[in-house]
């Protein structure tokens, strides 16, 4: 236990637990006070309804307030005289290019980056879409979104020009903000040309985007090389390196939108998850002060990129919002070598590192020379997010990359939660490799059974919140409904993660996976209905279905059985894998790439027709001597099909 800790002992922690679940607005509403409001909160401080039997879902909090998360993250810091403090040493993917911006530095980025967008007509509540390298620029885009009041949709730049298209298509951003290129690893891609691809997609189904505003990184391509179409792109050095460096913000409803950030669901198209200003605010700058236990003099390093929650809310807007210096990096903590990650924790010095668990699997491969070399004698904290830590991983974790000092806080939340729900508190908890331990404050967690009965004391089940918490999304995009269906009409009164869990005798949750058809691949979540979607694309699938199975490094992998158009042979010819595979490239991107094609001449249904996944899962993980009841399997035999043609 720590002394020094913002929370620094159980009984504190139990204290200050019960008191936010007992009276929250005097909880969040001494929270509030230190931020800056342009119109106070009114009563009541939350009105929610969590409930679908007593109406529709709504979630209000700080009624009436008034604010801007913009000011709060960067003018009120460099008002209170810390403008020359460092906001982000940028590292980029090669050694030697680093560059390094104080406070006062990003608040003249941002307010060139919301003076541009108001000159392009860029309004309160239009859409701004982001595809963009992790360059100072990315966070900066999303903070002018944040100051002028335009809700912004960061999409990572690894998704494919489909992936992108369907996002614009959904959003219809008023502007494209873009670079280049990005460098990850030994080679560059070409950022501007799959958004090209992406604007041609969206021009094919009548939607026109007015602006795309490019900016040049140089270090990853050539201007020269870049493609450029007069009349619809702009450079972004052209246009917004010349604005001035005031810009009034936009004092904002507590509850209007401040961003959409897309996420698979186990069915359809990804679903846009909206969040809104105030809540987010409180949430995710809480979260980040004492999951982390900031103080002033650290160098927080979050290995996320933007475009996913992370990077939202444990780069973007809660390390800023605490006035927290941090790293950014455009490469991968692979390359050159895989000393990399160590090696800029001894450049920067930084105290808290905060990655995935499928990055420690794969540097603990690579051996442990490549961290030992490195002294990371700064590092006080480590954390990890995504997925759960298998033991092996954090063993590796606490004993090799923290050389035994650091406790790790493994934090379970989701982009629907828009900050942690269950999580350690370094100073307070005791931690258990492999538990996301105990809620943090305001977050009621229950345990329920199929029936939707709520679990007590030691239990395994499904894991739902019971009450609304400040950063709770507030809606999905243009579709109540769907929010409605997908979150809170399975069980009534509880909000529905899609997580199965453990409580053990202690109280501490174990995350045991999803419990839908989402499947967690490096800890990014992919629907297998979305995999599915894409390899039917292929004119030579007939049928496709696809589960996961257990990968050394990436947690879960995607294993796809298909079914060919009549006239195939099985198995095909090689190549035809290679297409496929392409095809899920193409469609939704390099991370859902599937890692086996199992050639399936038919799959196990039930008579009505349903896929039995169940079987398919077993049969992926090589466990069809435990297949269970396949009585009710319409055609018996396809599972002896299936069987040879494993491997093949
Ligand atoms: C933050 C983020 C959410 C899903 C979530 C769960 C898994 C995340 C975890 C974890 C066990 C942890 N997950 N953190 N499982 N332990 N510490 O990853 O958001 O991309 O929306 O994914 O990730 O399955 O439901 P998101």
């Amino acid at each position: 236990m720590s002394k020094g800790a913002h929370i620094s002992s159980r009984e504190q922690y139990d204290k200050l637990y019960r008191q936010s679940l007992d009276d929250p607005e005097a909880f969040w509403g001494d929270i509030a006070e230190s931020f800056h409001w342009h119109k106070r909160w009114e009563k009541p401080f939350c009105r929610c309804n969590f409930d679908m039997n007593k109406g529709p879902i709504s979630i209000e909090w700080l009624v009436g307030a008034q604010t801007n998360l913009c000011y709060n993250a960067v003018d009120r810091h460099v008002e209170a005289g810390h403008g020359d403090r460092v906001a982000f040493y940028w590292e980029g993917n090669d050694l030697n290019q680093d560059s390094k911006v104080t406070y006062r530095q990003v608040q003249d980025m941002v307010c060139k980056i919301a003076n541009y967008l108001k000159s392009i007509g860029v309004k309160k509540g239009d859409d701004v879409t982001i595809y963009m390298p992790m360059i100072p620029e990315l966070p900066a885009a999303m903070l002018a979104c944040a100051r002028i009041g335009a809700v912004h949709s960061v999409v990572f730049a690894g998704f494919s020009a489909d992936s992108l298209a369907g996002r614009i298509m959904d959003s219809r951003p008023h502007v494209i903000l873009t670079a280049s290129a990005v460098k990850r690893g030994a080679k560059p891609i070409s950022l501007k040309t799959i958004v090209d691809d992406a604007v041609t997609k969206c021009e094919e189904e009548g939607h026109k985007i007015p602006f795309v505003v490019v900016f040049d990184h140089s270090l990853a391509q050539k201007r020269s090389e870049v493609p450029f179409t007069s009349g619809q792109d702009v450079w972004w050095q052209d246009v917004i390196d010349p604005q001035p460096i005031e810009c009034d913000v936009e004092w904002m409803d507590a509850e209007a939108p401040l961003f959409k950030l897309y996420t698979s669901g186990s069915t359809g198209k990804p679903k846009g998850v909206q969040h809104s200003q105030a809540g987010y605010m409180l949430g995710s700058a809480t979260t980040f002060k004492y999951v982390f236990d900031h103080r002033p003099d650290d160098v927080y390093w979050c290995t996320a990129d933007c475009g996913w929650i992370t990077g939202h809310s444990y780069v973007t807007y809660g390390p800023m919002l605490n006035g927290a210096t941090q790293v950014i990096f455009e490469g991968i903590p692979t390359y050159p070598d895989a000393g990399r990650a160590w090696d800029l924790v001894d450049k920067y010095k930084i105290t808290v590192l905060y990655t995935a668990p499928t990055a420690i699997r794969s540097l603990i491969q690579k051996g442990d020379s490549f961290v030992t070399k490195y002294s990371r004698k700064s590092l006080r904290l480590l954390g990890s997010v995504g997925e759960p830590i298998n033991p092996e991983a954090w063993k590796w974790y606490y004993e090799v990359g923290g050389d035994k000092r650091c406790p790790i806080v493994d934090t379970w939340w989701q982009t629907e939660t828009g900050m942690h729900m269950i999580t350690p508190l370094p100073g307070a908890t005791t931690l258990k490799p492999g538990s996301a331990t105990l809620p943090f404050f305001g977050v009621e967690p229950a345990v329920l059974n199929d029936q939707g009965q709520e679990l007590e004391g030691e239990a395994e089940g499904y894991l739902v919140i019971k009450r609304p918490w400040p950063s709770c999304m507030r809606t999905l995009a243009g579709d109540h409904e769907r929010f409605e269906k997908t979150y809170f009409e399975i069980y009534k009164g509880y909000y529905f993660t899609g997580d199965g869990c453990r409580r053990d005798k202690d109280g501490y949750y174990w995350l045991t996976g999803r419990v839908d058809d989402v499947i967690n691949v490096s800890g990014h979540r992919i629907g297998t209905a979305e995999v599915e979607g894409a390899l039917d694309n292929h004119p030579a699938c007939a049928e496709a279905a696809v589960v996961p199975f257990a990968h050394d490094i990436k947690g879960q992998g995607i294993y796809a059985f298909v079914t060919l158009m009549d006239g195939y042979d099985y198995p095909p010819d090689e190549s035809l894998r290679k297409e496929l595979v392409a095809m899920v490239r193409k469609v939704i991107g390099p991370i859902a790439t599937p890692d086996v094609i199992h050639w399936a001449p038919g799959l196990p249904k039930t008579r009505s027709g349903k896929i039995m996944r169940r079987i398919l899962r077993k049969i992926a993980s090589k466990e069809e001597d435990s297949l269970g009841d396949t009585s009710t399997l319409a055609d018996p035999s396809v599972v002896e099909q299936l069987l040879n043609l494993r491997g093949k």
